[in-house]
C-alpha cells in the first residue's frame, strides 16, 4: 500500500532522474559542438601543406605539363618522375614506361574534367582534378604490363579511356634513359 508521503518521495526521485538525464544529454551535445568547432577552426588555421595548383587552360603551352615534358624522366637522385595528363578521352602518354624496383613519383593532372587514375594489380588509385597536381609514389616489384583505366565517369567516351603501364628491367630502363630525356613505351 502506498501512502501519501511515499508517493511524494517517488515523484521527487523521478523528477531528479529526468533532470539528470536532461543535463547529461545537453552536455553530450555541447561537447560534440565544441569538438566540431575546434576541428573546424584547426582546419581553417592549418590548410593542407601540399596542394599544388596548375592552370588547366595553359597546360599545353607552358609549365611542366607541356607535351615534350610528359612521360618518365630520371632525377638526379636516381628516382623516376612520371608526368601524365588525363583528358577526354585518353591519357598522355598512352603507355607509361617505368623501371622495376625503383622509387617512382607520378605527377598527374587533368586538362578538362575529373578523371580517375588507377593502375591494375596495384593499390594506386587517384583522382585527376583539373586545376590541381596529383602526386603519388610507387615502386613496382617486377617487370610486366598493367592496365590503367579511367575510373571516374568523364563523359560519353569514358569507357574507351584506357592507358597502360609497362614495367621493364631496371637496367634496360636506365640504358634507354641515357639516350632520351623523356621515355614512354614508344621508344
Ligand atoms: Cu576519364
Amino acid at each position: 500500500m502506498i501512502v501519501g508521503a511515499d508517493r511524494a518521495d517517488g515523484a521527487r526521485l523521478a523528477d531528479q532522474s529526468v533532470r539528470r538525464w536532461a543535463f547529461l544529454s545537453v552536455g553530450v551535445v555541447a561537447v560534440l559542438v565544441v569538438i566540431a568547432a575546434a576541428a573546424g577552426l584547426r582546419e581553417a588555421a592549418m590548410p593542407q601543406v601540399a596542394v599544388e595548383t596548375v592552370d588547366p587552360r595553359t597546360l599545353h603551352i607552358t609549365g611542366e605539363f607541356v607535351e615534350a615534358n610528359l612521360g618518365s624522366a630520371v632525377e638526379t637522385d636516381g628516382t623516376v618522375t612520371v608526368r601524365v595528363i588525363g583528358q577526354q578521352y585518353s591519357f598522355t602518354p598512352q603507355c607509361i614506361l617505368v623501371p622495376a624496383a625503383t622509387p617512382i613519383t607520378f605527377r598527374a593532372t587533368s586538362a578538362d574534367v575529373i578523371h580517375g587514375f588507377l593502375i591494375g594489380e596495384t593499390n594506386l588509385n587517384e583522382m585527376l582534378v583539373p586545376g590541381y597536381v596529383s602526386v603519388f609514389h610507387a615502386r613496382f616489384k617486377a617487370p610486366g604490363d598493367h592496365v590503367m583505366p579511367c575510373h571516374e565517369f568523364c563523359g560519353v567516351g569514358h569507357e574507351g579511356m584506357w592507358a597502360k603501364v609497362r614495367v621493364i628491367e631496371t637496367k634496360q630502363f636506365f640504358d634507354l634513359a641515357r639516350k632520351r630525356r623523356r621515355l614512354d613505351c614508344a621508344e
